[in-house]
C-alpha cells in the first residue's frame, strides 16, 4: 500500500486549543475538516468547531441549537437506556444525538501554514430546525463570482446537505436544505459543463443500496436533477463500508479528479481518487485500487475519534501539479499535505 501524501512538517496545524470556544459554557473537542477557497489573496478555511461542556466524571453532556440559544442536555453515563459507544452519536431512549454542535468558522493565512482568525468575520451557525445539531465539513465552489457553501446540516429530522452563498464573507444567502436526509459530503464542481452545474453528493441507502457517490446537475446551483449513482463501495477493500466526495474536482486534461475519502467496517478512513469525464462527468473512467493516504501518524491515529484522515479542501498550486489539501485528522486536528497530480495518475486504474 502506498501513502503518496507529503505530509506538513508542521503538523497539525490546528488543534481545539488554538481558538476561543464560542460560548463560555463551552469547551472546543474538535477542530476538523475545512472547506479551503481564495480571496483577497490569502488561503482560507472554513472549518468546523465541535463545541460541548467540559465533561463531567459520571455525566455525559452536549448542546443543541434551540430557538431560544443554546440548550445543555446532560445524561447520566450510567442510565440504563444510553449507547455512548461511538465517541461522534449516543443513543439514548432511541433517539440519536451529536456528542458535539459544530458551528463554521473563518480562519486565514498568508502562507498556508499559519492560520488565524481574521477580525470582523462572523461564525457560521445553524439556523433553525434543520440544522439544531449543527453544521459541519463545509466544501466551498467559486462560480462566476459566487461562493458557494455545501455543508452538513444535523438535526433530529435527519442528516442533510444545506447550502448558502455568498460573496463577501459577510452576508450570506442562505437557500435552505438543497438535498433532503440521509445525504452529506457535497461538492459542486467549480465550472459549469455545457451550462450546467454538476455536484458529487452522497446519499444512505438504508436497506437496498449503499453509502455511495452520486452525481447531480442543476440550472441554478441551487435545484438539483438528473441523480446518478457514479461510484460504489468495494468489499473487501479500504473503502468497503462508505465513500464521499473531498472538495470539488480538479478539472486536468484527462478528466475531472476528485479526491474522496472511504472508511472500512472498522471505521478506518483513508483517502482515494477517481476521474471522471470532461464532458460527461457522470462517466467514471478511472480509479484508485489502494488508498493514495492512510493515517499513519500519531494525530491520525489517536483523537477523539482515531484512525480517520478525511479532506473536504484543497488549494490547486500554480505550478498546476501539487495538490495542497487540509485534513481533518482523528476528528480533532487540523493538518496539510501535498499531492502530486502526476503520482495519483500514476495510481489510477482505467476502467
Ligand atoms: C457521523 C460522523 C460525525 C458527524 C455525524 C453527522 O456520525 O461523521 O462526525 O457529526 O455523522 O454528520
Amino acid at each position: 500500500m502506498k501513502d503518496i501524501a507529503k505530509r506538513f512538517p508542521q503538523n497539525p496545524l490546528l488543534s481545539p486549543s488554538d481558538l476561543l470556544p464560542s460560548h463560555e459554557s463551552l469547551q472546543i473537542a474538535c477542530l476538523l475538516n475545512p472547506g479551503v477557497f481564495q480571496f483577497e489573496g490569502k488561503t482560507w478555511m472554513i472549518v468546523r468547531v465541535a463545541e460541548r461542556p467540559i465533561q463531567k466524571d459520571d455525566a455525559i453532556s452536549f448542546p443543541i441549537l434551540t430557538e431560544a440559544g443554546i440548550e445543555i442536555m446532560e445524561i447520566h453515563s450510567n442510565h440504563p437506556e444510553l449507547d455512548a459507544s461511538d465517541a461522534r452519536v449516543i443513543n439514548y431512549i432511541g433517539a440519536d444525538y451529536l456528542t458535539t454542535l459544530s458551528h463554521l468558522r473563518l480562519l486565514c493565512s498568508d502562507d498556508g501554514v499559519l492560520f488565524y482568525q481574521p477580525k470582523d468575520y462572523s461564525i457560521l451557525i445553524g439556523q433553525g430546525l434543520l440544522e439544531s445539531f449543527g453544521i459541519e465539513d463545509c466544501r466551498v465552489s467559486y462560480i462566476e463570482g459566487i461562493y458557494y457553501l455545501t455543508y452538513t446540516a444535523v438535526s433530529p429530522n435527519g442528516v442533510g446537505v444545506g447550502l448558502r452563498t455568498t460573496i463577501d464573507w459577510k452576508n450570506f444567502e442562505s437557500h435552505g436544505m438543497i438535498l433532503p436526509p440521509h445525504n452529506k459530503d457535497c461538492a459542486v464542481f467549480d465550472e459549469k459543463i455545457n451550462g450546467l452545474f454538476y455536484a458529487l453528493h452522497r446519499p444512505s441507502s438504508i436497506a437496498i443500496g449503499g453509502n455511495y457517490i452520486w452525481m447531480a446537475s442543476s440550472l441554478d446551483g441551487i435545484h438539483w436533477a438528473n441523480h446518478q449513482c457514479i461510484l460504489k463501495t468495494r468489499k473487501g477493500s479500504w473503502d468497503s463500508a462508505r465513500i464521499g466526495a473531498g472538495a470539488s474536482p480538479i478539472k486536468t486534461e484527462e478528466g475531472w479528479l476528485a479526491i474522496y475519502h472511504g472508511a472500512n467496517e472498522k471505521h478506518q478512513y483513508c483517502l482515494g481518487a477517481f476521474l471522471m469525464d470532461l464532458e460527461n462527468p457522470s462517466k467514471v473512467i478511472a480509479r484508485t485500487e489502494d488508498p493514495i493516504m492512510s493515517p499513519t501518524e500519531n494525530y491520525e491515529l489517536a483523537g477523539f475519534f482515531g484512525n480517520v484522515v478525511f479532506t473536504n479542501g484543497h488549494i490547486l498550486n500554480p505550478d498546476g501539479d501539487t495538490v495542497t489539501i487540509y485534513y481533518g485528522a482523528s476528528d480533532e486536528f487540523v493538518c496539510g499535505a501535498e499531492f502530486s497530480i502526476k503520482e495519483i495518475f500514476s495510481l489510477l486504474q482505467y476502467y
